[in-house]
């Protein structure tokens, strides 16, 4: 049961992984074997990132690169099956999420979240997938949300890009699982990062509402997402695609605590 699980001889990129839940889910593919890969949009980030990495005594390899350069990813992409090897299972993790009120955003904000949270998505699935059928499988995951599923104020932006996310992996799953590639989302509840600081200040309304959302009355943390991204990127979920796995310790299970 254990080789299940293991990613040993694999090579695995994750977008967006000098810190947060990139870095997290990172480190547990890489203490299930996998040869790590990772990128950020600059050369600070990635070092910092290969330093957290080698504290843990991970040996990954940083690249930078903006996720939305399409141009840059294909010769990235290249440089890495190069250097590395062909990539085995992609985490489709970087993102960025504006909270403006729908009517007060610009439509290139909306566009700049778009082209992250979704296009990005698209360019990497499609320069990884040629190798991918050449070498006979691989494993696409994608970083879902909750908003891939629910609405809320300020977010439209990331909700229709999360939501479009979902429909991209079910589509790359029917377009490439004869290919015996299989893609997959994982969608985390709220987890403790930095993109959710700002909600869980001191006294933020947002922090008491989503513990009362939250059947496990908690924020997540990364460490929830690793074993899921594991059995995501592994032979044990080889029969297992376009779906999407939420970690969020029951909040869509939940009509919410009653006042
Ligand atoms: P985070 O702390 O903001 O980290 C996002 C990472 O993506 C950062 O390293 C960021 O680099 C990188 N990035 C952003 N734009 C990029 C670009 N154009 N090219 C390359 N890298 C780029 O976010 P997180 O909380 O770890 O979230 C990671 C993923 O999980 C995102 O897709 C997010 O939507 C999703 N998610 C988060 C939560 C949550 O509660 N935290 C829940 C569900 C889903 P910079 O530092 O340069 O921005
Ligand atoms: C927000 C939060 C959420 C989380 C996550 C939930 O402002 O509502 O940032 O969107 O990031 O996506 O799954």
């Amino acid at each position: 049961m254990n080789n299940l699980f293991s990613l040993e001889g694999k090579v695995a990129l994750v977008t967006g992984a000098s810190y947060g839940i990139g870095f997290s889910l990172a480190v547990a593919l890489a203490q299930a074997g996998a040869k790590i890969v990772f990128n950020d949009i600059n050369k600070e980030l990635v070092d910092s990132g290969l330093r957290e990495y080698k504290k843990l005594g991970i040996e990954a390899a940083g690249y930078v690169f903006d996720v939305t350069d399409e141009e840059l990813v294909n010769k990235t992409v290249a440089q890495i099956e190069l250097e590395v090897g062909i990539i085995d299972i992609l985490v489709n993790n970087a993102g960025i999420i504006k909270r403006i009120p729908m009517h007060e955003m610009s439509a290139a904000e909306f566009r700049q979240v778009i082209d992250i949270d979704l296009n990005a998505p698209f360019i990497i699935a499609k320069a990884v997938i040629p190798s991918m059928i050449k070498k006979g499988g691989g494993k696409i995951i994608n970083i879902c949300s909750m908003m891939s599923e629910l609405g809320r104020e300020t977010v439209s932006a990331y909700a229709a890009a999360k939501g479009g996310l979902k429909m991209l992996t079910k589509n790359i799953a029917s377009e490439y699982g004869s290919f015996n590639i299989q893609c997959n989302g994982l969608g985390p509840g709220y987890i403790a990062t930095p993109q959710t600081a700002p909600l869980r200040e001191e006294g933020h309304p947002f922090n008491s509402f989503i513990i009362s959302k939250t059947p496990a009355a908690r924020w997540g943390t990364t460490e929830d997402l690793q074993g899921p991204a594991v059995f995501l990127a592994s032979a044990a979920s080889d029969f297992v695609n376009g779906h999407i796995l939420y970690v969020d310790g029951g909040i869509l299970a939940y009509i919410g605590r009653q006042p």
